[in-house]
């Protein structure tokens, strides 16, 4: 066993992989849990779908349940979310269901990976590709490079559509923001846990063509209250606008 065939093992494999994931169909932004939820129903329903995730770990939010204590709430309307993915749950008191953060995150992720989808971590998005007033894909570059603020040029990811799944700071939208695309993005408000889970799948959806939201960023865009630990309403964002892309792409 030589090492410099390990080395070539891995660069072999990880540049055919990016190679092959430069054309998508669907960019997700951020691997919390609605971006990964909305890669799983892509990838199960056929389209080729990657995540691009600046960490290095993937999950986001999920892994801490609430304070560190690491269990989720999720509500009856996801219930069927829970099963679809396999995640076992213990019911708490009518209509609200108790699971293991832990156990959500690596099941969620390993059915993503398992249905397709494909993880880049440790690539931030730092802008997108617009074109004739379209999102056409997305701007990448590698986190150590963002972190110490060399100034190095970017590779682009061509995408039909793009989803930005990046949480609280809604960083995507915030590219075309800056440029004057979107009017506004007045930030989620303060907690409300039973409105700010309905409007997060309310306002789940195409905030600028060719662009998606979901989760809290879809929250930051509409100004709508936090939720706290309850992530129904993540799971049911991922998988709205997983559909809503589906019957777009036919
Ligand atoms: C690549 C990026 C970039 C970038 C960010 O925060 P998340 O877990 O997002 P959601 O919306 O799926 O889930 C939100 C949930 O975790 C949460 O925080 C809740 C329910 N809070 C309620 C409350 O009241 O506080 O994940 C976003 C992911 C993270 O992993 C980021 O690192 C990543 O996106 N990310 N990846 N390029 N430019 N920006």
């Amino acid at each position: 066993m030589k090492e410099v065939e390990i080395s070539r093992a891995i660069v072999e494999a990880y540049f055919n992989d990016l190679l092959e994931n430069l054309s998508l169909d669907v960019a997700i932004v951020g691997a919390g849990p609605s971006g990964m939820v909305a890669g799983y129903y892509l990838a199960k329903n056929g389209a080729k779908v990657a995540i691009f995730e600046k960490k290095l770990s993937i999950g986001g939010g999920i892994w801490g349940g609430a304070m560190g204590f690491n269990r989720i709430i999720v509500q009856e309307e996801a219930r069927e979310i829970l099963d679809e993915f396999g995640i076992s749950y213990r019911p708490f008191k009518s209509g609200l269901y108790v699971a293991d953060a832990v156990e959500a995150a690596t099941m969620i992720a390993s059915k993503a990976v398992k249905a397709g989808v494909k993880f880049f971590n440790m690539i931030e998005v730092e802008d997108l590709v617009v074109k004739e007033n379209h999102v056409a894909g997305i701007v990448i570059n590698w986190t150590p490079v963002m972190m110490t603020g060399l100034h190095v040029d970017p590779l682009t990811v061509e995408a039909k559509f793009v989803v930005d799944s990046t949480g609280h700071g809604a960083q995507i939208s915030g590219h075309l923001l800056k440029r004057g695309l979107i009017e506004r993005i007045p930030g989620e408000g303060p907690m409300w846990a039973e409105k700010g889970e309905k409007l997060t799948v309310k306002h789940t959806g195409e905030v600028f063509p060719g662009l998606y939201v979901t989760g809290m960023a879809a929250n930051a865009l509409a100004g709508a209250p936090r939720m706290g630990p309850i992530f129904g309403g993540m799971f049911m964002s991922g998988r709205k606008a997983a559909l809503e892309i589906l019957k777009r792409l036919g």
